[in-house]
């Protein structure tokens, strides 16, 4: 028995060593925080009714690609890439998913520069049947002054609109968004306004999908229009 205990506890000093650069290893990993990419997600949901679309949002946000989606051209575009808008008329389409359809009126695809903010927001918070605001949920969590611009417009849309179920909120490139495994990112932008009045925009109606997904899309659409 004693000669046993002896056995155990004379560890060559080479294996003890290699003990010793194990031990952080093991805690480091303990502590490892798993990152992943950001699931499509949505808080619950109420069709939009209507047939005129504002569609508003940051620069570079998916306004044309939203558009274009409806439109069934989505893929096209994603192809071109990305082409920066103006103010572009487009004509009354049908927007088709499976055997439905869903028209809708012409309108303007305005660009996101914030010279648009005074001259299109407000008549289209007032003309539209349905507002549709997107930003860049990837940016929004990571960059402070474009979650400070993001918050701005919120701000202005929430003080233009009397009846928040006349608008849906998507946060794009979910697909570019990094976070920590077991959190939503919905839950994240919900947290970064908190208290804000405009949080009342993120309560239903707010997607955080990838538009250049088809998939992502259609759901989208379903659960919005059809
Ligand atoms: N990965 C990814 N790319 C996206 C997503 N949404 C849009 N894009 C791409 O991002 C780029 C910008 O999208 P646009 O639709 O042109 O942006 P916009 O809001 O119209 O931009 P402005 O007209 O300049 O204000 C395009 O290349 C799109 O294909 C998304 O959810 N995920
Ligand atoms: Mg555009």
């Amino acid at each position: 028995m004693v000669e046993f205990l002896l056995a155990t506890i004379t560890v060559p000093a080479y294996h003890q060593q290699e003990a010793w650069i194990w031990i952080p290893i093991l805690i480091a990993v303990s502590t490892l925080v798993v990152v992943i990419v950001a699931a499509s997600d949505e808080t619950k949901t109420e069709k939009l009714i209507g047939k005129s679309i504002g569609v508003l949002g940051m620069i570079g946000a998916g306004k044309t690609q939203f558009l274009k989606n409806l439109q069934g051209k989505g893929q096209e575009y994603k192809k071109e890439g990305y082409q920066g808008t103006g103010k572009d008329e487009y004509q009354e389409f049908t927007c088709s998913i499976g055997d439905k359809q869903y028209k809708i009126k012409g309108g303007t695809d305005i660009g996101g520069v914030e010279d648009n903010i005074k001259t299109f927001y407000e008549k289209f918070l007032k003309s539209k049947d349905i507002c549709i605001f997107l930003f860049d949920i990837q940016k929004y969590k990571d960059d402070s002054k474009y979650r400070m611009d993001t918050n701005a417009r919120l701000d202005f849309i929430n003080n233009h609109i009397e009846d928040a179920s006349k608008c849906a909120i998507i946060g794009s490139h979910v697909d570019k968004a990094k976070i920590k495994k077991g959190q939503s990112i919905i839950t994240i932008v919900q947290k970064f306004v908190k208290e804000k009045e405009y949080a009342r925009l993120l309560n239903s109606n707010f997607f955080a999908c990838n538009l250049t997904n088809e998939e992502d899309m259609n759901k989208l659409v379903n659960k919005l229009f059809l």
